[in-house]
């Protein structure tokens, strides 16, 4: 009787620990003419859309440039004139858009945003699987469908395999307020 009691403990810790905290991805901006984008040059310009915990990486295609947020917000980065070939890497942990500029081609507005050279990261909750900035039950059905279409993204702990593990992972956040 005694082991019945503490099954369930035992299998809630033992989920608890199979199920780690998304560990987060790097996410690629290019940094090429006027432009920061999640392509390359010579394709569509698309600003970065991350997760809680996802790192951007700024890779420079061409000198000359660097990454300043914008200020008064959540998060704050600065990165040197860089030449071609650099990298700088943020964390995001703060959800929210974060407005970033070149300092040599651009200037802060001083409202989260940018004039001339600029772009924004958006930080979504780790919950929030449509990406519409709510955490709802839509999201849990969103999952629920990636999940049983095999979609990559219900990798939600990201280590490469579909399982049950990233249902428990996406229920951890799901459950989870998201600052
Ligand atoms: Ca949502
Ligand atoms: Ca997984
Ligand atoms: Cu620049």
């Amino acid at each position: 009787m005694a082991i019945r009691s503490l099954l369930p403990a035992a299998v809630l810790s033992l989920a608890g620990s199979l199920a780690p905290a998304w560990a987060g991805v790097t996410v690629v901006v290019y940094v090429y003419n006027f432009e920061f984008s999640i392509n390359p040059p010579g394709q569509p310009v698309h600003d970065a859309v991350i997760r809680q915990g996802d790192t951007v990486e700024w890779q420079w295609v061409h000198p000359f440039h660097n990454v300043v947020a914008s200020s008064g917000q959540a998060e704050f980065f600065q990165s040197p004139i860089n030449n071609a070939g650099a990298t700088f890497t943020h964390t995001f942990t703060n959800v929210g858009t974060y407005g970033y500029y070149c300092s040599v081609h651009g200037f802060d507005d001083g409202a989260g945003g940018f004039f001339g050279m600029g772009g924004y990261v958006t930080v979504l909750c780790l919950a929030d699987f449509n990406g519409d900035t709510t955490v709802n039950t839509l999201d849990f059905l969103a999952f629920l469908n990636a999940f049983t279409s095999d979609d990559p993204r219900a990798d939600f702990n990201g280590d490469t395999v579909i399982n049950t593990l990233d249902v428990l992972a996406f229920l951890n956040a799901f459950t989870t307020p998201c600052p």
